[in-house]
């Protein structure tokens, strides 16, 4: 007679720990802590034009970016939910020049570390467009001591879980711990992200390409010619559609859904693009082919990269199987 629908997160990421026969919770209640984090930054984003939370908080992050007051507001949130969870043993950032280790020598620690962009699409929170908080998880190289840089080191393959929460028109967290994914949509009238997108798969086409094309003539050969043929033939000679918010997380997530791809390519000036591979590059990549997507760098998958640095960037083109294949082709040609 009673019945009820709703599926919460923490009830999903429960019943998916049996999936794991030997997990000990641990990796349960660092989601979990992320879960509550996104809830808080989800808060002040809503409010943010009634707080003192928009604008620049006056200074600059190691990439030379000025960092805004939600960035430095959310990076907080994040590292102060993970630091009390326990259940990681360090932090690497977009906003700290270096990682953080959590807890001493000796002491009991975490076997995760947690590599993120607490708030991603920075140049969008003061105009009210979609942003977004993206994440991912790895075993640590050596359990039980404190976090050190070989463990965020680590190529995407290795990632254990990874996900982002799209501040929208509603908020969604979607996550993969490796078997497949799924995305929840946040009732804010019982406070709880409820499963509302179970099992997501990206269509293997799609019509929508996103490129900041304003770069167009600092691009390489091959990113101009596949720019082009999505303007002239795409696909059975039907032009491509232009989608392109400025906040990887909301044009991931729409191409994630709807098919597409997203292409932020090295230029001229910076022949390694703009995107982290570490918290923006491998976790989205990590989901999107657990979706029966791709990505690459133009070349070499994403996931295969072992990084050298913590804020290493790298160019990204992430989508529908077969349009990355297709701008993989124009690259190998050019
Ligand atoms: P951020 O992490 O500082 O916000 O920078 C990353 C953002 C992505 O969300 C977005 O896709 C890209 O930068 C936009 O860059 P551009 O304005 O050069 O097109
Ligand atoms: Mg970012």
């Amino acid at each position: 007679m009673f019945t009820r629908e709703i599926v919460t997160i923490n009830e999903f990421i429960q019943e998916k720990e049996r999936d794991f026969p030997y997990a000990k919770g641990d990796l349960t209640s660092l989601l979990t802590d992320i879960v509550i984090a996104s809830k808080i930054v989800h808060r002040d984003v809503n409010r943010a034009g009634l707080t003192n939370i928009l604008g620049d908080f006056g200074a600059t992050n190691v990439q030379g970016e000025s960092q805004k007051k939600l960035d430095v507001f959310a990076n907080e949130q994040f590292i102060s939910a993970l630091k009390t969870g326990e259940k990681c043993c360090g932090i690497a950032s977009e906003e700290n020049d270096n990682f953080i280790a959590f807890g001493k020598k000796g002491e009991s620690h975490g076997h995760y570390v947690v590599a993120f962009d607490p708030l991603d699409g920075s140049s969008n929170i003061d105009v009210n467009v979609s942003i977004g908080t993206i994440f991912s998880i790895y075993r640590t190289v050596h359990p039980g001591d404190p976090a050190c840089l070989e463990d965020f080191l680590q190529p995407g393959s290795e990632l254990v879980a990874a996900g982002y929460v799209i501040y929208g028109s509603s908020t969604m967290l979607v996550y993969t711990t490796g078997r497949g994914v799924n995305g929840f949509t946040l009732d804010p009238s019982i406070g709880e992200f409820c499963l509302s997108h179970p099992n997501i798969m990206t269509p293997m086409k799609g019509s929508i390409y996103s490129i900041n094309e304003g770069n167009y003539i600092n691009l390489p050969k091959g990113v101009q010619q596949y720019i082009d043929y999505c303007k002239s033939e795409g696909e059975g000679k039907k032009p491509y559609t232009a989608r392109y918010i400025g906040s990887l997380v909301a044009d991931f997530h729409r191409n994630l859904l709807k098919g597409g791809i997203y292409i932020y390519p090295g230029t001229f000036k910076d022949p390694k693009g703009k995107l982290r591979l570490l918290y923006e590059c491998n976790p989205l990549a990590f989901i999107c082919e657990q979706a029966g997507g791709k990505a690459i760098d133009g070349f070499n998958r994403i996931l295969d990269i072992t990084p050298e640095s913590l804020h290493q960037r790298v160019p990204y083109f992430v989508g529908s199987a077969d349009m990355v294949d297709k701008a993989a082709e124009f690259m190998k040609n050019a």
